[in-house]
């Protein structure tokens, strides 16, 4: 005979909520579930069975929680994820695996069109990385107030380049506010991570888009950058409008390096027409004979920015290095 009533089998503060991890901060997770965010521990078993991650749970991840009665909250499943960005875990080269976000919708790369100058070579190696996540990358060119009238062939070249191979491109000044609300449309309702250079106004674009977020700006120090990036953790910024941001300048250094050289030119969208054309189907594209994609760069089919940022990064595969950004 039944003799429990419901209320007695699941007691009211014994509720399960659904919510996206938005901070780890070592042994607690914030969970914003709803309109709130529930401090979680996670589960001991999930710690056992994914003996390979350094953390199984990872800031994006979507988790049902069980909150308690203290208002805490206990994850007890993690979502698949549709996507991550992760690194290997310091000091070894076949390492265990630390996600960094999951679940991103888009990369957005940010450049300044001067002070600092873009970087394509950091373009690059950041939308290999996308590519290789299937995670869509976009690119921001900020400090349009800056812009002299030399500086403008070449900005001029680097939006034709990226939007010709499918990248949406904004322009944008933090300090005039000039493209900030496209910029605000295009991250509303997404999970986006905002990555760039030091110094290209990252922090002080998404302040202009979003005030509360009270980023700090203006701190330009690469060894504390360093620092950074291997001791806090990445944490994601609720939008008002729906949607979050995470500001990290550290994607340069997820993924590419684990790709196989043979690879790396499926990344690169308007080197992929020609791959089929090599005469060796193992063609590295660099010193092979009878190489279609050498052959549209000397036909100015592509171009020397790309084809270049193509052997740098394949040169920084074959050398092994985990750490070419720094
Ligand atoms: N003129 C001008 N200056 C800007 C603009 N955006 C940012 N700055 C300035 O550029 C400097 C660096 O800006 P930050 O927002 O700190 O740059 P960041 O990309 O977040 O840099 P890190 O956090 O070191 O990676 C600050 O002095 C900003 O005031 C802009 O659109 N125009
Ligand atoms: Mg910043
Ligand atoms: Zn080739």
């Amino acid at each position: 005979m039944p003799a429990d009533t419901p209320e007695k089998i699941a007691p009211p503060a014994d509720q399960f909520v659904g919510g996206v991890v938005i901070r780890s901060t070592g042994s607690w997770y914030d969970v914003q579930a709803g309109g709130r965010v529930v401090k979680s521990k996670v589960r001991g078993k999930f710690r056992l069975e994914d003996q390979d991650l350094t953390n199984p749970v990872a800031v994006g991840d979507q988790v049902t929680i069980r909150l308690n009665p203290d208002d805490t909250g206990l994850i007890t499943a993690i979502h698949e994820r549709k996507n991550k960005l992760s690194r290997r875990a310091a000091g070894r080269r076949v390492g265990r695996e630390q996600v960094i976000v999951a679940n991103i919708d888009a990369v957005w790369i940010i450049q300044s069109v001067r002070l600092p100058r873009p970087n394509p070579g950091f373009i690059d190696r950041v939308l290999v990385t996308a590519e290789a996540h299937d995670i869509e990358a976009n690119l921001v060119f900020n400090k349009i107030d800056l812009i002299r009238p030399k500086d403008s062939d070449k900005l001029d070249f680097l939006v034709a380049l990226y939007t010709d191979l499918g990248y949406r491109v904004l322009l944008t000044s933090a300090k005039t506010g000039e493209g900030a609300e496209a910029f605000r449309d295009a991250l509303t309702g997404q999970t986006s991570v905002v990555t760039g250079p030091s110094g290209v106004g990252k922090s002080t674009l998404l302040n202009a888009i979003e005030p509360g977020l009270d980023l700090r700006t203006g701190e330009v120090s690469a060894k504390t950058r360093k620092g950074r990036h291997t001791t806090t953790h990445a944490a994601l910024f609720p939008l008002s409008d729906g949607g979050f941001v995470v500001d990290t300048p550290g994607i340069r250094e997820f993924g590419v390096l684990d790709l196989e050289p043979w690879e790396l030119s499926h990344h690169f969208p308007e080197f992929r027409p020609h791959l089929a054309h090599c005469r060796f189907p193992t063609c590295t594209h660099d010193h092979e004979p009878g190489c279609a994609v050498k052959e549209a760069y000397l036909n100015d089919e592509i171009t020397e920015e790309r084809y270049y940022s193509y052997l740098n990064i394949l040169h920084s595969i074959h050398l092994g290095e985990k750490d070419v950004g720094r």
